[in-house]
């Protein structure tokens, strides 16, 4: 479940219901159309009564259900880890993806409130491929227990999947309560870049102070990792949160997710960023969907750039999980800068055609007077003609 404004799930498709109504027309080919065979799995018909008919039938459509979703999931999967950037850039105007400059990995930037769920949501990513890789790894991002946790310090680069080139999320710290230190911070970040162990700190920090804190950052410094260019943003807020401040008089936390959201500065060209609902695993169907509505309004956004993913494990999660880096990506290429050779080289093609105007317009001038000049030569020797007879 999730963006694509799918936040109102009709079935879970990690828990098969009975009903075969709601279900698509693929899983056709994975529903046996022999007669409901035995255990054995032969095809020899047995004398059943109804009841086991309906038992058979049922787990025939269960076990359909799971190969259709695998299958999609597998299919969504592979469209992520074959990506590589410069791959999905559009030929809009005759552009190439050679006309720009291609990140050396995409990198998406995690921003959101303290104790939003943006560490978790870290952990939800990874957790999708590793699945398939290492179902075993342990979480990766360092999740913040109570709200006396600093949080996410150090920023933090994590490639999808764990071993991966070509896309990355970086881990970044919770916000300040003083906005315009956060403008400040993110503003640094999408104009100069971020890089792996930067660290971030805010003045109320319990018990770090900022010479405390510096020195723990030395083993990120001495490898000099690269700054990486924030290529697409997402903004991960707490649904609970959404939904207490919606629905009573203190609108400190909707006010302060309308703020940011609308600062210039996050917006990649002309997208905004992607918003992730997290804790949805804490409300009721009908409150998710209500979050979302809210959050569309407030964010003036449509409902597909909202993300319902929860920490929770199954299929719907997993697929939105999918759904959101696709987005990500697939806006990231729309935005990449253009490379200077390609402005140079558009720019000297502009002034040879205007060179090349100018000149059959001089063609035209040099014609005309050629023309004007025989015309005057032939009425000379006319009126010579005329003038002696
Ligand atoms: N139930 C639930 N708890 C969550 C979810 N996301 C985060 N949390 C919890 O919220 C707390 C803060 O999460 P964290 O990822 O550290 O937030 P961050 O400060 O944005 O990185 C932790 O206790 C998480 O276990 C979620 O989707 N559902
Ligand atoms: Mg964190």
């Amino acid at each position: 479940m999730g963006g694509g404004g799918e936040l109102t799930p009709t079935s879970t498709p990690s828990s098969p219901s009975s009903s075969s109504e709601s279900l698509p027309p693929e899983f056709a080919e994975y529903v046996a159309v022999s007669p409901v065979s035995d255990d054995d799995g032969s095809d020899e018909c047995c004398v059943c009564d109804d009841d086991e008919v309906d038992a058979i039938r049922y787990r025939q459509l269960r076990e359909a259900k799971e190969l259709y979703f695998n299958r999609q999931l597998r299919e969504a999967k592979e469209i992520i880890t074959r990506y590589k950037p410069g791959d999905w850039v559009e030929g809009v105007g005759g552009a190439k993806a050679g006309h720009f400059l291609l990140p050396e990995i995409t990198t998406l930037l995690l921003v959101g409130p303290r104790g939003s769920g943006k560490s978790t949501l870290v952990n939800r990513i990874t957790r999708v491929f590793d699945k398939d890789d290492d179902p075993f790894a342990p979480a990766r991002a360092l999740v913040s227990c109570n709200s006396k946790s600093n949080g996410t310090i150090f920023l933090r680069e994590y490639p999808i999947p764990r071993n991966s080139n070509a896309i990355c999320v970086y881990d970044t710290r919770g916000w300040s309560n003083d906005p315009e230190k956060n403008f400040k911070i993110l503003h640094q970040w999408m104009t100069k870049g971020i890089s792996h162990g930067e660290t971030t700190m805010w003045d109320n920090d319990e018990g770090n102070k900022t010479g405390d804190i510096k020195p723990l950052g030395r083993q990120y410094s001495f490898l000099g990792y690269i700054t990486r260019k924030v290529n697409f943003v997402i903004f991960v807020v707490d649904g609970v949160a959404v939904l207490e401040s919606t629905d009573s008089n203190n609108k400190g936390y909707t006010e302060i997710l309308h703020q940011t959201f609308m600062y210039p500065f996050l917006s990649i060209g002309d997208d905004k960023p992607v918003v992730v609902v997290t804790h949805g695993d804490r409300l009721s169907i009908q409150q998710r969907a209500h979050v979302q509505k809210e959050l569309a309004e407030l964010l003036n956004i449509p409902a597909q750039q909202i993300y319902d993913i929860p920490g929770s494990d199954d299929y719907q999660t997993d697929m939105a999980v999918l759904d959101m880096l696709h987005y990500c990506v697939r806006h990231a290429e729309q935005n990449l800068p253009v490379k200077l050779n390609y402005h140079l080289e558009v720019l000297g093609r502009e002034t040879l055609n205007k060179m090349a105007e100018q000149l059959m317009g001089l063609d035209a001038v040099i014609e005309v007077a050629i023309i004007f000049l025989c015309i005057v030569i032939l009425l000379l020797r006319f009126s010579d003609k005329l003038v002696q007879a």
